[in-house]
């Protein structure tokens, strides 16, 4: 097991100047490992992987990451800069943009002690995690099915007077009940609380045509479905069917040109050209990567410095007009890049409900 795929793949990026990573990013650390506890790092060198984690964890690292070598102790972080002075690394890599002042702090006084010196090493595993192999693209799948099951099981229940929250409870039930977990707090707007994009669901009940705007999903095996869906509860108005359909347009068009080689920050701009020619303003960014993280690489957004897309990276396409005081629409779908056109993974009607 000490030639997992995965850790073959970060291991291209040692070299002198990098000898070994320490990873401590705990999502990264369930990446390389399967390790899922809530205390544990991992040092990879070339010739070894060491999962790190306290007495508490002893047992289940053993049983989810099976081929790593398991070292229980008390600071995770320093105890493995010590191990790698010990393994002859000069030269550490950490993940610099996930360590407090305070742990890189204790990392640096190990790695004095060990003559080790600790290097930035940028964000080699989430770069990796971008591109989904067939165990995660299932397990994404899974939860993009389980949100449309829910979907599907709460829109027919919507009556005036539910209350956000309760709509909210309701999914977060439903999601329970199929084996998956919510993957995110649930984003239940009704009426005028749809044009804040990311409203959180409050007492306010539902009433005749009102937006309601549900933007969820599910995790499953740590993988999170995203998704969003804008319907009306009785018959829609005539401002709120062409909202409806020019968002519905933009993001069936943005769909499309999600392609291999595409590049997300003019996915982006061409999405934001559409959305202002219309005569409104851009509230948030075209999408995001999902995966173990709901929000993840490669963004999609103003100022993206991600390369163009690469077959099998899974991303979210959600763009949204928000009517301060009246409201808003937003349809979001987890799609993975293929060849052509996308996979698109939730599945759940997007033309506009009236319920
Ligand atoms: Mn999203």
């Amino acid at each position: 097991m000490t030639r997992d795929p995965r850790w073959e793949r970060l291991r291209r990026c040692l070299d002198d100047e990098l000898q070994a990573i320490l990873v401590t990013s705990l999502v990264n650390v369930r990446y390389l490992t399967g390790f899922t506890g809530s205390n544990g790092a991992v040092l990879v060198t070339a010739d070894e992987v060491v999962l790190a984690t306290d007495g508490r964890y002893a047992t289940q690292a053993a049983d989810e990451a099976a081929g790593a070598e398991i070292l229980v102790c008390r600071a995770v972080g320093s105890d493995l800069v010590a191990r790698a002075g010990a393994a002859g690394v000069e030269r550490l890599g950490i993940e610099r943009h996930v360590v407090t002042l305070a742990a890189g702090d204790r990392l640096t006084a190990a790695g004095h002690d060990a003559g080790v010196v600790l290097v930035d090493a940028g964000t080699p595993v989430e770069d990796l995690r971008v591109v989904k192999d067939d165990a995660e693209l299932a397990a994404l799948s899974r939860a993009c099915e389980v949100t449309d099951e829910v979907f599907a099981a709460v829109v027919g229940d919507l009556r005036p007077g539910v209350t956000e929250r309760e709509m909210a409870w309701r999914m977060r039930a439903e999601m329970w009940q199929r084996g998956a977990e919510p993957g995110f707090d649930s984003i239940v707007a009704f009426g005028d609380n749809s044009a804040r994009p990311h409203h959180q669901p409050t007492d306010r009940p539902v009433a005749l045509g009102d937006f309601v705007m549900l933007d969820f999903g599910a995790a499953v095996d740590g993988y999170h479905a995203d998704m969003t869906r804008t319907v009306v509860l009785g018959p829609a108005a005539d401002w709120q069917r062409d909202l409806h359909q020019l968002v519905t347009d933009i993001q069936a068009d943005a769909r499309r040109s999600a392609t291999p080689g595409a590049v997300p920050v003019e996915l982006d701009t061409a999405v934001r050209d559409r959305i202002e020619s219309a005569g409104y303003d851009v509230a948030h960014g075209l999408g995001h990567g999902v995966g173990l993280e709901i929000h993840e690489a490669p963004f999609l957004v103003p100022g993206s410095t991600a390369g163009p897309l690469d077959v099998g990276a899974a991303v979210t396409i959600e763009p949204g007009v928000y009517l301060p005081g009246r409201g808003g629409v937003r349809i979001e779908d987890t799609v993975v890049i293929r060849d052509g056109e996308p996979t698109v993974l939730t599945r759940s009607p997007r033309e506009l409900l009236e319920l």
